[in-house]
Formats: structure tokens, sequence, C-alpha cells
């Protein structure tokens, strides 16, 4: 890949490089997006299954989708672009990962400190007394996973729309940004705040923003450079170039 002479320069002098993942960077292993065409939010209404009042009235339904959703997690391995994330990490002396996904195939691609903003989906935890399930236990196996301890609703650890991000991972991130010389933002159409809002904090502070992504999205034109390439394709390549500056 012929990168930008831009890019290339300030690759060149980074010290501080955060990237930014969405549901893109997981689609090469295999795993939907949320709103591209075939994605899944083309089948289900997001309010209706992401939300507290979507799982307290469709309890079922948003179960049966997320069980659904951890078969496949389960059955998909990390592709070239995480791994790829994961050696840049390496080599970077100061270097974060966000990531918006809550498959944790960065982890088991071998990234560390991954700054989760919307939970992830392996945890459980009750709905009713907070009591933590670790890992989709057989209690999964029930249509209504029930909590031990009180009987009440277990609920997968993601961050529905409508409620908080965990405050801890938001003021990471907004902090990640700030810092950052380069702040890349991978396979996310960038419409669900406020992680949306971490491009623009960091062009604000100074970083040179890279939007890795096969199609423009709402902040492309407020980027610095746009790679119009599938981040299993583009990331293997960053990385060797990387390399070729330290
Ligand atoms: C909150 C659940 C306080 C987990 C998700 C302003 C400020 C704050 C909040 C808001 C605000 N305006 C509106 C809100 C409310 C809301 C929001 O943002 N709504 C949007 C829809 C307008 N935000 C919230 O509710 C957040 N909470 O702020 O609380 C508050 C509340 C209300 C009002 C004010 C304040 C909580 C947000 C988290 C919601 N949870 N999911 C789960 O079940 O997964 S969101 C869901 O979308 C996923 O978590 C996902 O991570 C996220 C973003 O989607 P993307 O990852 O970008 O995926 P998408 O399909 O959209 O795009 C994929 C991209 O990849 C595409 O561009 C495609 O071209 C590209 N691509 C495809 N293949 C590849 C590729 N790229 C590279 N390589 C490839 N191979
Ligand atoms: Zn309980």
């Amino acid at each position: 890949m012929n990168f930008d002479k831009n890019f290339k320069a300030r690759i060149n002098t980074a010290k501080d490089v955060t990237i930014l993942t969405g549901a893109g960077v997981s689609a090469e292993s295999g795993i939907a997006t949320f709103r591209d065409p075939d994605g899944l939010w083309s089948k289900f209404n997001p309010a209706e299954l992401a939300s507290i009042d979507g799982f307290l009235a469709n309890t079922e339904l948003v179960w049966s989708w997320y069980r659904h959703r951890v078969s496949i997690i389960e059955n998909t391995s990390p592709n070239p672009g995480h791994y790829a994330i994961a050696e840049i990490q390496k080599l970077i002396k100061s270097f974060n990962l966000i990531t918006q996904n809550v498959d944790r195939l960065h982890q088991r691609a071998g990234s560390e400190n991954v700054i989760e903003l919307h939970g992830n989906i392996v945890n459980n935890h009750c709905f009713d007394c907070g009591d933590i399930f670790e890992g989709n236990t057989s209690l999964l196996n029930n249509i209504l996973p029930k909590c031990v301890s009180c009987g009440g609703r277990i609920r997968p650890d993601v961050v529905w729309f409508g409620e908080m991000l965990p405050q801890q991972a938001i003021k990471k991130a907004e902090i990640a940004a700030i810092k950052a010389d380069i702040f890349f933002i991978v396979g996310t159409s960038s419409e669900v705040y406020p992680a949306a809002n971490l491009p623009i904090i960091a062009k604000q502070n100074g970083a040179f923003v890279v939007e890795v992504n096969p199609k423009q999205t709402a902040i492309s034109n407020y980027m610095d450079y746009c790679i119009r390439e599938t981040s299993a394709v583009a990331f293997p390549q960053i990385l060797e170039f990387i390399k070729t500056t330290l």
C-alpha cells in the first residue's frame, strides 16, 4: 500500500498512538456489523434489543439475540487486523487501544489493557442484585437465565443505549485522545456517542486523525487521511511500515 506522505512523516515522529475500533474490525472474522446492509440492526430494532426497556419488555427475545451472538463469537477467531494491532502495541512506547466492540477478539489476538467502552458479551451480571457471573456459564442455557443468589434476571455486561458508559473507560479514552500524536478510527460508522466524539477530541488536541474503513462515514471529511481499505488488509501493512521506521 502506498501511504500518504504526511501519514508516513507523522508515523516516523509519533510517540503516542491511539486506535479506536468498531464492529468493522471484526467483520473479517465473520461477525456481522450493526449498520451495514447485512448488519445486525438490519434485522432487529436496536432500541428494542440493546436497551434496558427492551430487555425488561422482551427479556426472552433479547436473550435469544445475545445467545445467538455469543455462539457466533465463540466460533470465530481474531483476523489479521486484530493480530497486527496487537503487534503494533508492542512496538509503540505509548499506545492505547479503545474499542466499542463487545466480542473480546482484540484480547484473544493478544492486545492488552483494552479500553472497552461498551462492555463485553462474555460476562454477565444480575440485573437485580448485581452479582457477577464470569464467562457464559450454563446459566445461559435457560431461556431466561436466573440469578442463583436472588432469583433475579441476569443480563449481559454490555452498555445499552441510554446507559452511561463505564466512567473509568470513557475517562481513559478521552485522555488517550488528548495525548495522541496519531489517532486511528477503524471500522466504525462513528454514529454512536460519546465514542464518536473521541476522534474530534483527538484532532482538536493536535492529533493526525486517520480513518481505516472501506466506506465513507459521518466523520470522513474531518479526517487528515482516509485509508479506504478493510482493517485486515490495511493493518498488516501499517505494521510493516511502522517496523521500517524503528
Ligand atoms: C450514553 C450494545 C448517557 C452492546 C451499543 C450524545 C452524547 C451521549 C449520548 C448520546 C448522544 N446522542 C445520542 C446519544 C444516545 C446514544 C447514541 O449515541 N445514539 C446514537 C444511535 C445516535 N448513546 C448512548 O445511549 C450511550 N450512552 O451516552 O449514556 C446518555 C444517554 C442518552 C442520552 C444522552 C446521554 C451508549 C452507547 C452504547 C450503546 N450500545 N451496543 C451490544 O449489544 O453490542 S452500540 C453499538 O453501536 C455497538 O456497541 C457498536 O460498537 C456501536 C457502534 O457501531 P459500529 O461499531 O460503528 O458499527 P457499525 O455497524 O455502525 O459500523 C461498522 C463500520 O465498519 C462501517 O462504517 C463499515 O463501513 C465498516 N466496516 C465494515 N467492514 C469493515 C469495516 N471497516 C474496516 N474493515 C472492515 N472489514
Ligand atoms: Zn441476583
